[in-house]
């Protein structure tokens, strides 16, 4: 096998090769958008998933050894420049694997997978060590320094949401700290991670040092990844009950681990906020994506003056929202990414109602152009009503949707906005700057936004605490997480 797509068949990459199929070993990928089958993927066996964790701890050892860091960004830069090349067909890719509309595949997944590799080069290409000159009381003088190793083979996996934006968001700073890494995308969307080992061939990666593996998770490629004794550590985005069950699988051979997991994220808006630009921030927030990234916001806490306001405008943002064909330019929502994750959804439009909440807008399953019936389609929704008890307020949905509670003071909204296991991000909006910084800094999560949601700078922390994750990456956060170091202690 030479390509990716070889068949009609999306590969594993191994050692340099993508590998040969046997008939028994292959799985459906559906598109979303109308339910038909995409095409197919080679699922990696326990035999595979062994000889590419066997191939990227030969490839540690090998000619990458030696790459400088220079070499290294290099490689970075110029893989950046070959994905800008082939833009379109890593668009095509991620749109066919996750229905999402093409604008967003461009100017989200593909930008960004671009900007992981450009802005890991600048930051590991500009890193510096720590060094202390050590004066002890006798009078003994040392100097103390420590050089970052890499961390070894690293197993990245990952989820189907941002599938290309999540990977090289991973892949580029493990590859430029030096490691090898073998990924196991998720099952829905396989594309895009074997199209970027074409790239990384093509930009001169040395064989064995980025490796894919399909498959699922538990009894698949997932776990035979994760419990294999061969790596070195485990990178990991995806949802909180996965991220919990593979820290138990490496918590026996005590292997460091990066969790990036689920959020239940709050928005506090005050009575002062630039209403327009607040509820075009929240309509990026709860609808982009159709819901399905970790950041958007699922609950609102409204100052009561403006309740109203808020939930009539959110209503009309939700109502111009346009589903349809991913491909056209004017489609702003996509479907969900299955029939399984829309069950799920669906389940908590059932419970938002015995709960006794008001569907303000949505609630259901819209009917769709006889092409795209077929597709995991959902209504963009909005509640009002909800307690903050209820389980729509208090569990991970990943849709379109978001609850809507009124609040008086700010003591109250920061109460209600930190009332939840999660901590991934957050938003404050308000024309008061001070108010702005005070209410987003009492907020207990990873990430929090004053009057923009989602604005990255890469070289920020990201990440989460209680049940969104455990370290963060990101800049120097990345460096610290794939790499090693060992101080050097010199007697003066
Ligand atoms: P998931 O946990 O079901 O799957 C994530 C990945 O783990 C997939 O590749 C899957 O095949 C694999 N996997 C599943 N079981 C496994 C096992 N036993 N061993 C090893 N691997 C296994 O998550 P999902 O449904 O693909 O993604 C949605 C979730 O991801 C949401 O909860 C969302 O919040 C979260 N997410 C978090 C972030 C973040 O940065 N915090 C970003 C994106 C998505
Ligand atoms: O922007 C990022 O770097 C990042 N990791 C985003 C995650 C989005 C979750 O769905």
């Amino acid at each position: 096998m030479t390509t990716a797509f070889a068949d009609g068949i999306v590969h594993n990459f191994v050692g340099g090769e993508f590998a040969e199929p046997d008939s028994r070993s292959l799985f459906d990928n559906i598109n979303p958008a109308t339910g038909d089958l995409a095409g197919r993927v080679h699922e990696a066996g326990a035999a595979l998933v062994d000889r590419a964790v066997r191939s990227a701890r030969d490839a540690l050892a090998g000619p990458w050894s030696s790459w400088t860091v220079n070499d290294r960004t290099a490689l970075l830069r110029r893989a950046a420049d070959r994905i800008q090349e082939r833009f379109e067909e890593f668009v095509a890719a991620e749109v066919r694997d996750t229905g999402k509309p093409v604008t967003h595949a461009r100017d989200v997944d593909v930008a960004r997978a671009i900007a992981n590799f450009r802005a890991f080069a600048d930051v590991v290409g500009a890193a510096g060590q720590a060094s202390f000159l050590t004066e002890l009381p006798d009078g003994r003088r040392a100097l103390n320094y420590a050089i970052r190793k890499p961390l070894g083979v690293v197993a990245v996996v990952v989820p189907w949401n941002l599938p290309l934006l999540l990977l090289t968001w991973k892949v580029a700073p493990a590859l430029a700290c030096g490691n090898t890494v073998v990924v196991k995308p998720s099952e829905e969307t396989p594309s895009t991670a074997a199209l970027l080992a074409e790239v990384l061939r093509e930009a001169g990666l040395p064989a064995g040092v980025y490796n894919v593996v399909h498959g699922f998770g538990g009894g698949s490629a997932g776990e035979s990844l994760t419990t294999h004794p061969g790596i070195d550590g485990v990178t990991f985005t995806g949802s909180t009950a996965t991220g919990s069950h593979v820290m138990r699988t490496v918590a026996g051979r005590v292997r460091p681990v990066s969790f990036e997991l689920g959020g239940k994220n709050a928005a506090v808006v005050f009575a002062d906020a630039d209403l327009d630009a607040t509820l075009d921030g929240l309509r990026r927030s709860i609808f982009s994506n159709t819901g399905q990234v970790c950041l958007c916001t699922e609950r609102v806490y409204v100052q009561r003056p403006i309740f109203d306001d808020v939930v009539d405008g959110l209503a009309a943002r939700a109502r111009e929202l346009t589903l349809g064909d991913p491909l056209s330019e004017t489609t702003t929502t996509g479907p969900l990414i299955s029939r399984a994750h829309r069950d799920k959804v669906l389940t908590y439009f059932s419970l938002a109602r015995e709960a006794g909440a008001t569907t303000v807008v949505g609630g259901g399953v819209p009917s769709m152009a006889p092409a795209l019936d077929g597709g995991s389609w959902i209504e963009p929704t909005i509640w009002v009503g909800l307690g903050q008890q209820d389980r729509p307020m208090r569990d991970e949905v990943f849709g379109p949707v978001a609850g809507v509670i009124p609040f008086d003071s700010e003591e109250e909204a920061i109460a209600l906005a930190n009332d939840t296991e999660y901590g991934l991000a957050s938003s404050v909006w308000t024309s008061d700057l001070t108010r702005g910084h005070r209410v987003a800094q009492a907020m207990r999560v990873g990430m929090s936004w004053v009057n923009t949601w989602f604005l990255r700078d890469l070289r920020s922390p990201f990440g989460g605490m209680g049940l969104s994750g455990i370290g963060r990456e990101g800049g120097e956060a990345s460096l610290h997480f794939y790499t090693e170091p060992t101080n050097v202690c010199v007697q003066l």
